[in-house]
């Protein structure tokens, strides 16, 4: 009998990157646990690492291409299925241009090397109209970082492991494991924080798992943090508490900046927030007086009314506070392959949606208007949808609408290894290589972790003979819908030269490689040409990461690289672009404003540790337990609509209604509801029913300024469910 082994790699479920240490047998895993020599995670796991052998085994996960016919989906072979995609792509492109076809790209593309594959594919489909799960999270915050700091990827993370004060805003950790604050146990690194004797406040419409962990919770009315965040910097102006230090000379608009927040104040502001301006003060002093402060917003802060004014006044905060690139603030990581130097710096607003006339970001449009560009006739209508590890019927504002846009494409091509919502509307599938058959490299995440590390994983098992690894099936389709020859070409040689070499050289020209000096601007051009005599050996490489299993720590984040970038580029910090200034007076008028009636309620989200957006909830390690697709809502409000705990009720918006049981918080702050999103699989199979939250966020309903959709904020009528057997009650 053969001996058991141990297989070391980065798990790729989520931004944490944890090391795994898998245990395994002729092909059998026998235990999933955490590697606690990995550079980032030191051990740490969560529960949806365990479930990675659950979907290696999944009856259900696609292995091979499969094509809807009217007797039902046949599977047919690789070469076959290629020549079809692209020809049915070439047709409509030939007939109707390249506009009438669209992209989606979902978030795990983010979480497998393919990613370094995407911009030859979207030069491939060039014209074609691009949506990603982006538009749904973390657009607001690229937004700011292009119009403050001069480029989408420079972003600004907390430096956890060293601030003495760190305060976050719309996110809940201790759920998401950390997203833009990622790399291994983000729970014990913000327990770091209080152990050093600093502090930690969470500011979030309910008490979320970080809150209780947290030294204070602060209640806010969902989409009135750009009143919070404005009267803070109001305040440490008018208290004399502006302090730029290293980026005084760097920065430009302090007066537009402080005339701008002028008028909130406190007072005027802490109705719309719930927060008592005695509040607001004590924590903008605090702010302004710790050594080491880190203003951190997530998803609560960008999917919503204000979103990108809100991204740009946590940047700006930060960055008067006097905690912007510096030790224990916000800090710009350097990661091993970098993005900063070798991505586009973004644009915005360089084109709109041809209905409704939203911005595009980048290339990219917000996946608002992805339905109805479909279903509306006319030049420049969707016909073709080419969609990447995303699930947008489940994911995306009014699923039920792109449910039925999708059914009227001309043709749909998913590339995923689950029939699921979306993917059951293309017209042919196309499975990848499971996460454990394929190597994992994390190319995209380092720009966001707080610590810099570099981990080659090799598959732990072999693909099924002939199967196609995700940048394999992005090269092949690149390959054939090229539309000039040097393009197929380049694509030709990419697949030549495979995905280990591309990223091997990429290492080497990366910072840490020994190359560097190639790609960096600042260099002459003799020390480019001494650089090329350097032996590849002494920098980082494929084959040093191949040498440590474990991965190789690149060492904290250092304070200097924005100012770097800036001095590079001969650029400044925008403190107050016009952009925000003109979005400005939306803010105020509602600050203006009478509140809503108490017959509707704010609708939120929220994520658990055990379940992963739209997908892994059929898994049953993962979905034990007291049932989680809930409707939270505070005593009061159950009391004065007549729900008890339990009692199924019915929550309806603008576009439609979802039936879910409630169940009764103190948690929540009155007059908010929060229901996850990810949950109502339409798979009649599911031991859970549950239902989608997006099938009541209305697509029409965005931050104005960026078209970005409301998912946090959506006023809701919640009504109870009479007749109807109620069901078993769940411990809060
Ligand atoms: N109301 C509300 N809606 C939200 C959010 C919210 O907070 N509230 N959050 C938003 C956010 S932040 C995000 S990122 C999106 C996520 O939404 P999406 O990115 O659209 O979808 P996911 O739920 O991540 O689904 C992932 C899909 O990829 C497939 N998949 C998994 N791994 C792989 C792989 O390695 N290769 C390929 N080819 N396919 C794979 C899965 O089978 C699944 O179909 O949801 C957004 N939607
Ligand atoms: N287990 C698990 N982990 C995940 C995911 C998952 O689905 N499951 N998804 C991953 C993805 S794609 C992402 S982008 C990250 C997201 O990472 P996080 O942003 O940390 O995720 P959430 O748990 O959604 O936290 C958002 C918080 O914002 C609060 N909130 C809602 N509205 C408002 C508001 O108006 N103002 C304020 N201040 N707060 C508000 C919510 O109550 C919630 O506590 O998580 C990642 N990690
Ligand atoms: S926290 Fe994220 S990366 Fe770590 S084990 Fe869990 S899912 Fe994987
Ligand atoms: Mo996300």
């Amino acid at each position: 009998m053969t001996e058991a082994a141990t297989h070391y790699r980065t798990c790729p479920l989520c931004e944490a990157m944890c090391g795994l240490a898998i245990t395994h047998v002729e092909g059998r895993i026998l235990s999933i646990r955490g590697d606690p020599a990995d550079p980032l995670s030191a051990g740490h796991i969560c529960p949806k690492a365990v479930a990675l052998q659950d979907i290696h085994s999944d009856p259900a996960r696609l292995r091979a291409p499969l094509k809807r016919t009217a007797a039902g989906w046949i599977e047919i072979g690789w070469d076959e299925v290629f020549a079809t995609v692209a020809g049915n792509l070439q047709r409509i492109r030939a007939s109707h241009g390249a506009t009438a076809i669209a992209a989606y790209f979902g978030n795990p593309t983010v979480h497998t090397p393919a990613l370094l594959m995407v911009p030859g594919f979207l030069e491939a489909i060039k014209g074609a109209q691009i949506f990603s799960a982006t538009s749904v999270d973390q657009l607001p915050m690229m937004l700011a970082s292009l119009e403050m700091l001069g480029h989408q990827l420079l972003l600004p993370i907390p430096d956890v492991d060293h601030c003495d004060f760190l305060l976050i805003i719309g996110g809940n950790p201790a759920a998401s494991q950390g997203s833009f604050i990622s790399g291994g146990d983000v729970m014990a690194r913000i327990g770091g924080v209080r152990q050093r004797g600093g502090r930690v406040v969470v500011v979030d419409p309910r008490r979320s798992e970080t809150a209780k962990l947290a030294d204070q919770h602060l209640f806010i009315r969902p989409g009135a943090d750009v009143f919070l965040l404005a009267a803070m910097a109001q305040v440490l102006f008018a208290e004399d508490r502006v302090r730029l230090r290293e980026l005084a000379t760097l920065a430009d608009g302090l007066e537009t900046l402080r005339d701008a927040v002028a008028e909130f104040t406190p007072e005027r502001v802490a109705h719309k927030t719930g927060i008592t301006a005695e509040q607001i003060r004590v924590l903008a002093r605090a702010v302004g007086q710790a050594e080491r402060a880190a203003i951190y917003g997530r998803i609560g802060s960008c999917t919503q009314e204000f979103g990108a004014l809100c991204n740009w006044l946590l940047y700006a905060l930060n960055i008067i506070g006097g905690n912007f690139d510096r030790e224990g603030g916000m800090l710009f990581p350097t990661p091993p392959i970098d993005l900063v130097r070798l991505g586009p710096r973004g644009s915005f607003a360089q084109r709109r949606t041809r209905l409704r006339g939203l911005p595009a970001f980048g290339d990219e449009f917000p996946v608002s208007a992805l339905a109805e560009e479909i279903l509306a006739p006319g030049a420049g209508k969707i016909r073709a949808l080419i969609t990447h590890a995303g699930n947008p019927v489940l994911s995306t504002p009014n699923g039920r609408q792109l449910e039925r846009a999708l059914a009227s494409l001309d043709f749909m091509v998913a590339i995923d290894f689950y029939l699921n919502e979306t993917t059951r509307h293309a017209h042919i599938i196309l499975p990848p290589a499971g996460p454990l058959e394929r190597p994992h490299f994390d190319a995209g995440l380092p720009l966001a972790a707080v610590r810099a590390a570099a981990k080659w994983s090799p598959p732990l098992f072999a693909a099924p003979p002939g199967s196609y690894q995700d940048w394999q099936i992005l090269v092949e389709l690149a390959l054939r819908l090229h539309p000039r020859r040097s393009g197929r070409l380049v694509q030709r040689l990419v697949k030549h030269l495979g995905l280990e070499r591309v990223t091997d050289w990429l290492l080497h020209l990366g910072p840490y490689g020994a190359q560097a000096a190639l790609l960096d601007p600042a260099t002459s051009l003799m020390q480019k040409l001494r650089c090329l005599l350097v032996p590849l050996r002494d920098g980082l490489s494929l084959e040093k990461l191949r040498r440590h299993p474990h991965g190789i720590d690149l060492g904290a984040m250092r304070p200097g690289r924005l100012r770097q970038h800036l001095h590079r580029h001969q650029a400044r910090i925008q403190l107050a672009p016009p952009l925000y200034l003109a979005d400005l007076p939306r803010a105020r008028a509602r600050l203006m404003e009478a509140d809503a009636t108490c017959d509707t309620l704010l609708l939120i989200g929220r994520r658990h540790v055990r379940s992963n957006n739209s997908w892994m909830h059929w898994i049953p390690r993962l979905i034990k337990g007291p049932r989680r697709c809930t409707l939270l809502l505070h005593p009061d409000d159950a009391a004065r609509l007549g729900i008890a705990d339990g009692a199924l009720v019915t929550v309806s918006s603008r576009v439609g209604a979802v039936t879910l049981p409630a169940q009764i918080s103190t948690d929540m702050l009155p007059g908010v509801a929060s229901m996850p999103h990810g949950f109502g699989q339409r798979q009649p199979d599911l031991p859970e029913t549950s239902a989608s939250i997006n099938d009541i966020t209305d697509e029409l309903f965005t931050d104005a300024l960026t078209g970005t959709p409301v998912l946090n904020g959506v006023p809701v009528t919640v009504t109870p469910v009479t007749g109807r057997p109620a069901a078993p009650a769940s411990p809060a």
